[in-house]
């Protein structure tokens, strides 16, 4: 990976969605440079990503190639950057079977575990019944993962790929929350102890630990 230009990685100070594309390019080794923007909605931003999300990718190995949605990076930089495979499915059944749980992930989990934030840190009136509603979606996530990781240590062909990777920083955020108020509250690590181990061994790969500290 020498040879490689540094990707230019657009970052949220705190958002959970930039962050499983620096534990993907921290496990593989890509260089990149973190670009924190404080307004995504400004201008500059928007000729970017016109979103205004994060993250997004500027590839100067790829003709500058921008590209946002971090699922759709995800699979980019696996296509690209893991010729070897390490972290990316391998037979054909693999890669679509990939495809659906990083679907679910980008559809089925993010925006619910997002919302349960807003309501919970942003909203500017109190909404019990949406706190509830997206606290309840969280858990019935969680017992989905759990039963699809029955007998199983990780998502796709049982071993570690991008997709596992991808739930890392929503599920992190999820579980420690208010000092993890959520996960006391539905007893997840008895209630889903598949979900549980397979989280646990994930957000102990020092590429996590690099996500939410330094990156
Ligand atoms: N579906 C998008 C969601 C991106 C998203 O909502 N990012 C958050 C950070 S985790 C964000 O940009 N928040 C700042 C804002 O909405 O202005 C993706 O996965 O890339």
């Amino acid at each position: 990976m020498s040879d490689l230009k540094p990707i230019t990685l657009y970052v949220h100070a705190r958002g959970p969605n930039p962050k499983k594309v620096i534990i993907f390019l921290e496990e593989l080794g890509v260089p990149y440079n973190s670009v924190v923007i404080a307004n995504s909605k400004e201008e500059s931003y928007l000729a970017i990503n016109p979103n205004g999300r994060l993250p997004a990718i500027v590839d100067p190995n790829n003709d500058d190639l921008t590209l946002w949605e971090s699922g759709a990076i995800l699979e980019y930089i696996s296509e690209k950057y893991d010729g070897d495979n390490k972290f990316s499915p391998v037979t054909d059944k693999e890669k679509w079977q990939a495809k659906q749980y990083l679907h679910f992930q980008m559809s089925g989990q993010g925006p619910y575990y997002g919302q349960y934030m807003w309501f919970n840190f942003f909203h500017p009136e109190q909404v019990p019944s949406a706190k509830e509603r997206y606290g309840e979606q969280i858990v019935r996530v969680f017992g989905v993962l759990d039963r699809i990781l029955k007998d199983k240590e990780y998502l796709v062909g049982d071993r570690l790929t991008y997709v596992d990777l991808a739930f890392i920083p929503w599920d992190k955020l999820a579980l420690g929350v208010l000092d993890g108020e959520l996960a006391k509250k539905y007893d997840v690590e008895n209630k889903y102890p598949n979900f549980y181990a397979w989280h646990k061994r994930l957000v102990e790969r020092p590429s996590v630990t690099k996500a939410f500290t330094e990156a």
